[in-house]
């Protein structure tokens, strides 16, 4: 099904400008597919202009303020067939996968190559589950092609809940993320960056806000491996970096090749970023060290296999650049403003990561990783009556915990972690379904 599909696609490729190169089997994110209109020298203009707004704004990466943005996330899980079907605890490896790579506490992180070592950073990004829908549906999702129009037809039904989807809450407020399957696996993800952003072309906004949000092939959500592995005939080794690559256009960020004019690669087309070197084209699925397609006369770097934004293997993905996260950042600062659900100011590395919140019982706190102080926790509430709560200690992920307070009322709850050194409160909301 797969090969007829690829071949179909491969000559509409030739009517539509389309660059079918970027349709490898597996493709990796759907970005290309509309973001279609041709892009020269003028419109690299705009897509400098984005980040030079963003460092007007904030300062660039060096001078940032660090506040940490949190940003709710709700998931669909729409699916026809039981394997198909994705569990809550696959759910929370996937988001405790994007959270590590949006705050630079991924175990690879480490793996940088020496050159890039100065340009990357922690994107100071925590994702907190609010919800998961499960929505079983006879419904079928593909990438088709329109020959009326010349453009892709994304499977958008996904998010409607009469189309046999399942319906968005709130897309300013709420990161949605559909995941579901789709037929032919020709993508395995794509995402609508946000409107009024001048470095994207009209066709690639979402055609309404409601349709706002990330989708996920089912097979490219989850982990950690061998969950993420795809068949071994295809030996695509996939860690959950789809999502923070989706993510990554949601929050404005394109791919670093630029796009392909007539599906022609060229060097001269860029992200508008300096510090992610220029590319040629695509690294598919490879970790390929030696891959240098564009000889730049100053600084000559090698194609930087390492960006979450590449097509790379996921195996050798590790990071963003500063440049990135300052275009990200800048994101949540002005045109996704209303997703960010508090600010808090980093007063020391006992911070920790606290999902969902709020929750309706089970609590799973993640601390830092470089953080190896014996914790005693308390769970109070606000005039500070202590609650006898289970409470369950795990090394892995390193030093987190699961807090159930489903025997206790709704209300708000703070969760004291009582060091030999250092302590600190974070607070919960306890809400009932
Ligand atoms: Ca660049
Ligand atoms: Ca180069
Ligand atoms: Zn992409």
């Amino acid at each position: 099904m797969r090969k007829r599909l690829l071949h179909v696609l491969a000559l509409l490729s030739l009517i539509s400008n389309i660059g079918f190169s970027q349709i490898a089997p597996q493709a990796n994110c759907g970005q290309d597919h509309y973001v279609r209109s041709t892009q020269n020298t003028t419109s690299l203009s705009d897509f400098n202009e984005i980040y030079q707004r963003a460092i007007a704004q904030t300062g660039g990466a060096t001078k940032r303020d660090f506040e940490i943005y949190q940003i709710p996330v709700v998931v669909h899980i729409v699916y026809n067939h039981a394997e198909e079907y994705i569990s809550e605890e696959r759910i929370n490896e996937q988001l405790a996968q994007l959270n590590k790579d949006f705050r630079r506490l991924n175990e690879d992180a480490e793996k940088v190559r020496i050159e890039f070592e100065d340009v990357v950073g922690d994107p100071g990004v925590e994702f907190q589950l609010a919800k998961i829908n499960w929505i079983k549906t006879d419904t079928t999702f593909s990438l088709d092609f329109d020959i009326s129009t010349l453009t892709y037809r994304f499977p958008d039904h996904v998010k409607s809940t009469a189309l046999g989807g399942s319906a968005p809450w709130d897309t300013h407020e709420f990161l949605n993320i559909w995941v579901c399957p789709i037929v032919g696996d020709l993508i395995f993800g794509y995402a609508y960056p946000p409107s009024q952003l001048n470095n994207w072309p009209i066709e690639s906004k979402s055609p309404s806000s409601e349709l706002d949000g990330i989708v996920i092939n089912y097979k490219a959500f989850g982990g950690p491996p061998p969950v993420f592995s795809t068949s071994t005939n295809d030996r695509v080794i996939l860690k959950g970096r789809t999502l923070s690559h989706e993510v990554g256009h949601y929050l404005g960020l394109r791919h670093p090749w630029g796009d392909s004019e007539l599906g022609v690669y060229q060097c001269f087309l860029d992200d508008g970023l300096e510090d992610t070197p220029t590319m040629k084209d695509p690294t598919f699925d490879t970790c390929d060290l030696t891959k240098n397609t564009c000889g730049d006369v100053l600084n000559d770097l090698p194609d930087m296999i390492e960006n979450f934004m590449d097509f790379s293997s996921q195996e050798c993905q590790n990071s963003f650049t500063n440049q990135q996260i300052d275009v990200m950042r800048f994101v949540l600062e002005k045109h996704r403003r209303a997703l960010r659900v508090k600010n808090l100011q980093v007063a020391s590395s006992n911070r920790s990561l606290i999902y969902p919140n709020p929750t309706d019982g089970i609590v799973k706190v993640i601390l830092k990783k470089e953080n190896d102080t014996e914790y005693q926790i308390r769970v109070t509430n606000s005039l500070s009556h202590t609650f006898n709560v289970p409470i369950t200690h795990f090394e892995e992920p390193v030093n987190s915990y699961k807090i159930d307070l489903s025997s206790l009322a709704a209300g708000v709850y703070f969760v004291e972690f009582i060091g030999e050194q250092h302590r600190f409160t974070e607070r919960i909301v306890l809400s009932r379904p």
